[in-house]
């Protein structure tokens, strides 16, 4: 039986999301976010070292990283489901967009949310007007430049197929969701950006996807 440990409002949604889809059996452990720090408790150490989610066992395997526990699950499980055939060009955007999630998409988004958080961390009081014009500067000159570059490139991909691997929905879009929901958290998807919004929609309307919002329970990614 897999195992999702599962962290409140966070990536390892996709998980059950994709199990989901797949229609494999599994049971959730619970792990809620320290409220000041974010951090996830310590007791998920014990699964995986970095005491990150998603981590999953199934037998006496653990997998941490959602691409790889994506990859492990699609080939193990999945009879062929959600992932593009071999040596096609949908096979060759699909790796790139499981990879471009965590690999590009999510470290803009992250800097975004440190730098936001920066000037409201405690400090003595004659720091934080300091605190804040550097967490300005540099969100301005370097951030919001990024996120505007990637957020652009993933809506004109939007406009060659629907989905990101191609005309059908695959594991990639699974993979993909999270900088999305992220990105509308931050207000970087709406109307100034209609392919990912449209993109967001389609997926909270999958079935799968709302058994597995049922089952994880709350889930807001962190805007
Ligand atoms: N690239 C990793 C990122 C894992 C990660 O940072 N997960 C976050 C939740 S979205 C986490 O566990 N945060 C709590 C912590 O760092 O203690 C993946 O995709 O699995």
């Amino acid at each position: 039986m897999i195992t999702v440990h599962h962290l409140n409002n966070s990536r390892s949604q996709r998980v059950l999301w994709l199990l989901e889809e797949l229609d494999v059996e599994y049971r959730i452990v619970r792990y809620q976010r320290d409220r000041n720090t974010l951090l996830a408790p310590p007791e998920l150490r014990a699964v995986h070292p970095l005491g990150k989610s998603p981590v999953i066992t199934d037998g006496d395997t653990t997998i941490a990283e959602s691409g790889a526990i994506i990859e492990y699950l699609t080939h193990r499980y999945g009879n062929g489901r959600l992932v593009p055939a071999p040596d096609t060009p949908a096979r060759l955007r699909y790796t790139y967009w499981l990879h471009y999630a965590e690999g590009s998409a999510m470290t803009p988004l992250l800097l975004s949310l440190i730098f936001r958080r920066m000037p409201k961390a405690p400090m003595p009081f004659f720091a934080r007007p300091l605190v804040r014009g550097i967490a300005d500067k540099v969100k301005r000159s370097f951030v919001d430049p990024q996120l505007a570059l990637h957020f652009d490139f993933m809506e004109a991909e939007l406009a060659r197929t629907p989905w990101f691997a191609g005309d059908e929905f695959t594991a990639a879009d699974i993979q993909m969701s999270f900088p999305v929901e992220a990105g509308q958290a931050r207000d970087l998807v709406g109307a100034q950006r209609p392919r990912l919004a449209a993109f967001l929609q389609r997926s909270h309307a999958r079935p799968a996807y709302q058994r597995a919002l049922e089952a994880g329970g709350e889930f807001a990614v962190l805007g």
